[in-house]
């Protein structure tokens, strides 16, 4: 008799053991997809590499990952930018003024505009996962004072 309760308890903590295993499995899965992280960029007036920029103007980031995109100086938005973005993706505006955050899902390159000083050159670009800048990017019509920030931006993706 005594043996048979012995055995009984023995396949219930068993059972229990494995239960606990199930869900310690289950949790174990969360760190993972929560892993992914938030850039913050400043939109600045005037910054290290002169007046109108994004701060930081490069970012190398994970797919899932998220950017929020804080005014810092007033007048300021995000926008994407009309043939630099990958294939099927759909683009993004800001509002002037408020803070905004987004995913970036799809591998690939991102380019990013304040739309009111596009005009001097106020963009970045934003790399996603494991991509190669496309050439179609650097045929796209961009105003003459985002020309040379846009080769800097293009030497750094390409290293
Ligand atoms: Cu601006």
């Amino acid at each position: 008799m005594m043996t048979l309760t012995t055995l009984t308890n023995a396949a219930a903590t068993t059972r229990l053991f494995c239960a606990a295993a199930v869900i310690a499995v289950a949790f174990t899965g969360f760190p993972l997809q929560a892993s992914a992280e938030t850039f913050e960029v400043k939109m600045l007036s005037r910054g290290e590499k002169g007046p109108m920029v994004f701060e930081p103007d490069f970012l190398e980031i994970a797919p899932g990952d998220r950017v929020r995109f804080v005014p810092t100086h007033k007048s300021h938005n995000a926008a994407t930018i009309d043939g630099m973005i990958p294939e099927s993706v759909e683009g993004f505006k800001s509002r002037i003024n408020d803070e905004f955050e987004t995913g970036f899902e799809k591998p690939g390159f991102y380019g990013i505009k304040c739309s009111p000083h596009y005009g001097m050159g106020m963009v970045m670009l934003i790399k996603v996962g494991e991509a190669t800048l496309p050439q179609s990017y650097r045929t796209v019509d961009v105003p003459g004072r985002a020309k040379p920030r846009f080769e800097d931006l293009f030497e750094q993706a390409e290293k």
